[in-house]
């Protein structure tokens, strides 16, 4: 297991943070998803393989973007 930290781009209120929560657990291996609104980052628990480039893929109908 592994718990990283992100930046969000185009989060702006508590809608947002749901729907990007909801895709983010969606996901086969993501365990756990929390979100800080008021700085616009988010911890994601999830197992080893996944990469930055998979949650984005997960993101890509959407205008949120996640970076390091
Ligand atoms: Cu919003």
């Amino acid at each position: 297991m592994k718990k990283q930290d992100f930046n969000v781009q185009g989060m702006s209120c508590s809608h947002c943070a749901q729907t990007i929560q909801d895709l983010l657990l969606s996901m086969d291996g993501v365990e756990d998803v929390n979100i800080q609104l008021d700085t616009k980052k988010i911890t994601i628990e999830h197992q080893d393989p996944l990469t930055t480039e998979d949650f984005n893929h997960v993101l890509k109908d959407t205008h949120y973007q996640l970076s390091k």
